[in-house]
């Protein structure tokens, strides 16, 4: 079995990538950072002995997506599970203050990027009759919270995607799942507010979510029979009832 985690030299990819492994599915990882992507590359084949293919690129460009992807050789092509992991929110400012270089790079890698690749690795899905695709979505796709306008109007759109690709690929056999997590301690926070002592303060007094806890979700959801599809989880820290309401100790 292979899968393709984008975004996985970091958080919630990277821990899925540990996971699946773990099972002994063979990857291709992606991201931007080539260093810790070729170094975790060498980590996974030998903590795990599986094959690690590890592709370098932006998601947010269609041109290398499809060279990447597209250029896939026959040992590598048949993908059974793709995971549409790569994503950030860059800054967190009311919507008149809101930068159109923070609003561009969300809207080009949450929701086109996702696109581009979803495009290119459900066309062999679709000729094998086979394949699992699963959106890593948000609970800032299921409410909206102050200053989380337009990363919330990104993880809205994968939510709407989900449920759009699910009823495009029923036909072809192709299983469409979303995970929708509240807080994730990982590098998020870290991206979006650019700022370490901003970024940890952000999970201060409260157990966050870690990574691994989203990677034991998607390796149950990828898991079922094949008669059954895991539609959508939303799963938040016990200290996190809503997008904004947290209890702090
Ligand atoms: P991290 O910042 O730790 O990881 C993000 C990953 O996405 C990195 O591997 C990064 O790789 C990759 N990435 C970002 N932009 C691009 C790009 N343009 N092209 C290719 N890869 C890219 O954050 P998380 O693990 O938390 O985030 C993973 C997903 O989970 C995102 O979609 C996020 O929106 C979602 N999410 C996160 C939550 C949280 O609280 N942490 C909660 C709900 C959802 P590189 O920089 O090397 O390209
Ligand atoms: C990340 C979770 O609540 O910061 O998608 O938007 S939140």
């Amino acid at each position: 079995m292979i899968a393709l985690i984008t975004g996985a030299t970091s958080g919630i990819g990277m821990a899925s990538a540990k996971k699946l492994a773990k099972q002994g599915y063979d990857l291709i990882i992606t991201g931007r950072r080539k260093d810790r992507l070729d170094k975790f590359s060498l980590e996974l084949k030998s903590d795990f002995n599986i094959e690690v293919l590890a592709l370098n690129f932006d998601v947010r460009n269609n041109d290398a997506v499809v060279e990447n992807i597209g250029g896939l050789t026959e040992e590598w092509k048949n993908i059974d599970v793709l995971l549409n992991n790569a994503g950030l929110a860059a800054g967190l400012s009311p919507i008149q203050d809101g930068l159109i270089s923070d609003w561009e790079q969300m809207i080009d890698t949450n929701v086109k990027g996702l696109l581009y690749v979803t495009k290119i690795v459900s066309q062999t899905m679709i000729t094998r009759k086979k394949g699992h695709i699963v959106n890593i979505g948000s609970i800032a796709g299921k409410e909206v919270y102050p200053n989380g306008n337009v990363y919330c109007g990104t993880k809205h759109a994968v939510d709407a995607l989900t449920k759009g690709m699910r009823i495009d690929l029923v036909k072809f056999g192709i299983k469409v799942s979303s995970i929708d997590p509240g807080m994730v301690d990982t590098e998020f926070s870290l991206v979006r507010l650019g700022d370490k002592e901003k970024a940890d303060a952000v999970y201060d007094g409260l157990t966050p979510l870690y990574a691994e806890d989203i990677a034991d979700a998607i390796d149950f959801i990828i898991s079922r029979p094949a008669h059954v599809n895991i539609n959508d989880m939303i799963i938040m820290p016990t200290a996190q009832a809503s997008a904004a309401v947290v209890k702090r100790e």
